[in-house]
Formats: structure tokens, C-alpha cells, sequence
């Protein structure tokens, strides 16, 4: 069965091909996509080059003669001669009637084409360095207290403060690692993962953590702690590291997936992000942990700080008298790693990990069954599962926007600019994918604009430097004033000080 659904959880039925994505190398590849749900046929292509001295390639054309729905297919220049600068439109026709165009920027070094990054007419943005020797960078938050100071969490279990661009070295923040797992330097999921601070800090001094703890049951590999700290009555660049009250624990049968977001909603309550358990393809018991509500795992849960001990379930959490955990705000996720809320609106923007094809984002709502595993985005993973849990698929949320793994890999949530700084991306989210690559730093910046109610449109920044970026995207974080930044590495993993941070304006 395959059901394509829209942006508002319609079927369509008319075709729609897409050029997803432009690469480059040696000579140029084009992925196109059949993203309706009949077949297409005699799609016609051409890629040609414009600008530059191009001694051969200039222009080629070809046919694809059938491209079923959910399909991809490759076309190729195999061999580009030619030198300096150039732009690459692919164009694609379906007899249905469907059509799309797709233009990248590219450098030619004789048989070599070295692609720009940045859609064509996309936002241009520029990276400046805030700090550098940090190992693994997850997020960077603030105190909202009006000193404008940056809170960036070290995924080894670190918390630094960044106080007027200075990081704070030693003594830093607060040091979590004696209470985590070792996470393994070379690549780890785990780790100090999440920090937010309570939106009455300048009064209470109250911060929560979100990290790797050590297993205290047999069968599983370590247990995600959120817990909470007080800053130290002496000095507001520390928080007093015996001030430790846990607040939820949570098994984790597996080392990967383990979401990590914290974030206070615009209604004071704290919302947690919590992957689907791990391994690959959610094989938790019979059906499960993403659609099972009767677990933790796989959810975006949400919880009143401020009432209980040692917390209380805000009083319309939609499990409340109903089958499910109480604590459940949203389902069917598989790894909400990044989480936001709109400054402005309010709405929660997730972005969900994909397994093997589809990275989303979802705007979140209470008691939403976002999918997972019955579907990858809009797309069938598990239809069995519906069926055997009698689940319509016209009830489940679809995400706002997904890309293939021909365009990224992990999606990397940010926020929705609402700073001043960038007029242009007012309104916009930035978000990012980690890296196209396991074996090579190369992720990718994105911005998202609702073009019009319900459709939404995915650009590639534009890069004024660091361009290619060459690096590992791990979070984004946002200042007072609502100016956006992004962490980095240069390595996969924590084993170097690659990790930095850098601000992001816009022209
Ligand atoms: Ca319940
Ligand atoms: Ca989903």
C-alpha cells in the first residue's frame, strides 16, 4: 500500500517529480524523485552549465522511461572539462505534466566540479567564530536572567559559561562527568545532552540537566537522568554541584537514539525529548516503544517542575484519564534530538531523526501521533503495525517538511529566527543536518519558510565563508535578543577540542 500524503495530511493524487539534489566530483549527478503516488513516465532531463569556460559537458540530455512512486533515480554527466565558475540547472519534465528545476553554483578545476553550497537566490550566511576548544559542543542556551551570557553543553559532561565572548575554562559551570557513562570519544550518542533554565532563574537559581547516567537495572545500557541543579549562592558563573535532585530516569535498552532536548514551553511547563529506545527500526517488544504509550521512550514528554516532588503532571496532559502515560505530550517519534519553541507563536518545531530514508520536522501539538514506526515522514515504514494496532493513517501528524538521505543524513533541529540582527530571516527556522556523511564533516545549514499556509519550502544557505562548512553540525542555540548560533566539530566524535561555536547573521 502506498499512501502519499501532503502537507496537511491529504492524499495526493496528482504527480509531482523533484530534483532533490545536485552533486558534484567528478562530473555532476542529479537525484530526481518521483514524490506523487502514480507512476510518472518519459521524464526527459537536462543538465547544462552556464558560465565558465566549458570545453565539454556544456549540456546533456536524457530520458528516464519509468519512475515508480517513493523512487529515485541518478542521472549523470559522467566527464566535465572545463575551468572557473559556473551554474548547473537540471530541469525535469513529466509527460503527467509535472516539472521541476533546480539550479546549484559550482567551481570547474578542469574534470573536477566543486559545487557551493547554497540554493540558488537562497539567504547568504556569515559564520563568525564565538569560542573554539570545546570538545563535542551538543547545545548552547541561556540563563534568560539579562546578562546575555551563553551556556553551551560539552557532551562529555561539561557546562561552560561564556561570559562577554570569554569562555570559563576552569572552574567551569558545572562539571557532570563522574555522574555519566564514559562515552566512547570516537562516536557516542550519549552524553551530556540537554540544559534549560528555569524561566524564573533570576529568582530561583534552578537549571536542569539532561545526561548519561550508569544503569541501575540489568538489560539495559544506561539510564537518560534529567535532574536539577541550583546556581551557587556565591558565584553566578557556577552552579553548586551538590545541589543535584533528580527528577526522572529512564531506562535506555541501547546506546543510540536518546533525543536530549529540554526546553520550557511558553507555558512554564518543561518538555523533554526521548528517542525510541535505539538500535535501528524500533524493535522494542512487540510493537514498539514510538507508538507504545505505555513507555517513555519515543515521546516528547511534558512536566510541571514547579508542583510535586518530584515533579506533577500539568493538569491537560492528554493521557490524563486515558490509557497512556500521563507524562506523554506527543507520540510516535524516533529520535527528537532538537526541539524548539517559536518565540513569537509559541509552536513547538521538532525535528525528528529518520531511519534509513526520510529526516522531518513537525510542528508539535498535544497528544499528536507524529508516526513513528509506521512511518518514515509521510512515508510507509511498518504498515503491518497500523493494521495490527487498528491505527487510520490519516490520524497520524505529518511533518511539516522531510528531506530524503540523498540531501542529508540526521536533521538538526534550530529555532525560528526572531532576532534583529537579520532582518531577512525574520520568521524563518533555521535548522541543519549533522552531516551528509559518517566519514566526513560536511553539514549543511537550511532555513525553512512557510511560502504560504501549509506549504513549506526548504532552502541551503548561502555560505559568505567557511564554505564548504567541513564540519559536524550538533545543535543550535539562541541568545536574549533571539540572535541564532550553531555548534560544531571538525571531528566525529569528543576524542579533540575540535568543537566550536560560531553566530549566524544574514545580509
Ligand atoms: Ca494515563
Ligand atoms: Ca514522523
Amino acid at each position: 500500500m502506498q499512501m502519499q500524503r501532503g502537507k496537511e495530511g491529504t492524499s495526493i493524487q496528482t504527480p509531482n517529480v523533484e530534483v532533490e539534489v545536485i552533486t558534484g566530483g567528478l562530473g555532476v549527478t542529479a537525484m530526481i524523485r518521483n514524490q506523487g503516488s502514480v507512476n510518472l513516465t518519459g521524464i526527459t532531463w537536462q543538465i547544462s552549465l552556464d558560465g565558465g569556460l566549458v570545453l565539454l559537458g556544456k549540456k546533456t540530455e536524457g530520458t528516464i522511461s519509468l519512475l515508480r512512486p517513493e523512487k529515485a533515480e541518478a542521472i549523470k554527466v559522467p566527464l566535465i572539462l572545463g575551468f572557473g565558475k559556473t551554474s548547473i540547472t537540471v530541469t525535469v519534465n513529466a509527460s503527467e505534466a509535472t516539472h521541476d528545476e533546480k539550479t546549484s553554483r559550482a567551481r570547474l578545476r578542469v574534470v573536477f566540479v566543486r559545487l557551493i553550497p547554497g540554493d540558488s537566490n537562497a539567504l547568504t550566511a556569515t559564520l563568525n567564530l564565538v569560542a573554539s576548544d570545546i570538545k563535542a559542543p551538543t547545545m548552547l542556551t541561556i540563563a534568560g536572567d539579562g546578562t546575555n551570557r551563553l551556556f553551551v553543553a560539552d557532551q562529555p559532561g561539561i557546562i561552560y559559561v561564556i561570559d562577554d565572548g570569554k569562555v570559563q575554562y576552569s572552574p567551569p559551570f558545572l562539571d557532570l562527568t563522574s555522574k555519566m557513562v564514559k562515552i566512547n570519544p570516537i562516536y557516542d550518542e550519549r552524553g551530556l545532552l540537554g540544559l534549560a533554565f528555569h524561566p524564573e532563574y533570576v529568582t530561583n537559581g534552578r537549571l536542569f540537566v539532561y545526561y548519561s547516567g550508569q544503569k541501575t537495572a540489568e538489560g539495559v545500557d544506561h539510564e537518560s537522568i534529567i535532574a536539577e541543579y541550583t546556581v551557587s549562592a556565591e558565584d553566578p558563573n557556577i552552579a553548586d554541584p551538590s545541589s543535584e535532585n533528580i527528577i526522572l530516569r529512564i531506562n535506555q535498552p541501547e546506546a543510540n537514539h536518546n533525543g536530549g532536548q529540554l526546553a520550557f514551553g511558553p507555558d512554564g511547563y518543561l518538555y523533554i525529548g526521548v528517542g525510541d529506545g535505539g538500535g535501528a527500526g524500533d524493535q522494542h517488544g512487540d510493537i514498539g516503544n514510538g507508538q507504545n504509550t505505555s513507555t517513555l521512550l519515543g515521546k516528547i514528554l511534558r512536566l510541571d517542575v514547579d508542583g510535586g516532588t518530584p515533579y506533577a503532571i500539568p493538569p491537560d496532559n492528554p493521557f490524563i484519564g486515558a490509557e497512556g502515560l500521563d507524562e506523554i505530550y506527543a507520540y510516535g517519534f524516533r529520535n527528537p534530538y532538537r526541539f524548539s519553541f517559536d518565540r513569537v507563536s509559541g509552536a513547538l518545531y521538532a525535528a525528528d531523526v529518520g531511519q534509513d530514508e526520510w529526516e522531518e520536522i513537525d510542528i508539535v501539538e498535544s497528544g499528536g501521533n507524529y508516526g513513528w514506526r509506521i512511518l518514515e515522514g509521510t512515508h510507509p515504514y511498518d504498515m503491518d503495525l497500523a493494521e495490527y494496532l487498528n491505527i487510520s493513517i490519516e490520524t497520524l501528524k505529518a511533518p511539516i517538511h522531510e528531506y530524503s538521505h540523498n540531501i542529508g543524513r540526521s536533521i538538526i533541529g534550530g529555532y525560528v529566527y526572531r532576532g534583529t540582527q537579520s532582518p531577512s530571516l525574520s520568521g524563518l527556522y533555521v535548522f541543519g543536518d549533522w552531516s551528509t556523511q559518517f566519514t566526513k564533516p560536511d553539514g549543511k545549514l537550511y532555513y525553512l519558510s512557510e511560502i504560504e499556509p501549509g506549504v513549506w519550502e526548504r532552502s541551503e544557505f548561502s555560505l559568505a565563508n567557511e564554505k564548504p562548512l567541513k564540519r559536524f553540525i550538533f545543535g543550535f542555540g539562541e541568545d536574549e535578543e533571539g540572535e541564532i548560533y550553531l555548534v560544531t566539530t571538525r571531528f566525529i566524535g569528543s576524542v579533540l577540542r575540535s568543537g566550536e561555536i560560531w553566530d549566524l547573521t544574514v545580509e
